[in-house]
């Protein structure tokens, strides 16, 4: 008997779309399942360099993962594991700290 199992396609991850605009993202808030594959979809419309990075605290204690960062108009995708234990965590851009968000994993 053939037990079907998941593939661990992009179908499970998570994914995200957040965008960069004036300076300013989108989303104040990115919420994903603990230990969940996400894949962000950052599209920057400025023309100026951002990323989108996430770390533990606003103090950047430990780095989550750490977006490249792009000039726009351009669109980039990250993927990277959750954490295994939820909380709520911090985003931001790190050329303009005052870009930032909650990382919720849940
Ligand atoms: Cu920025």
């Amino acid at each position: 008997m053939v037990v079907p199992t998941p593939s661990p396609t992009e179908d499970n991850g998570q994914r995200i779309r957040i965008k960069a605009e004036n300076f300013a993202f989108d989303l104040s808030r990115i919420t994903v399942p603990a230990s969940s594959q996400v894949i962000i979809e950052f599209e920057n419309e400025d023309s100026a360099p951002h990323n989108v990075a996430f770390y533990t605290t606003s103090s950047l204690t430990e780095t989550i993962y750490k977006g490249g960062i792009i000039t726009g108009p351009r669109t980039i995708t990250y993927t990277f594991t959750a954490p295994a234990v939820p909380g709520t965590y911090y985003f931001r851009c790190d050329v303009h700290p005052s870009m930032n968000g909650q990382f919720i994993v849940t």
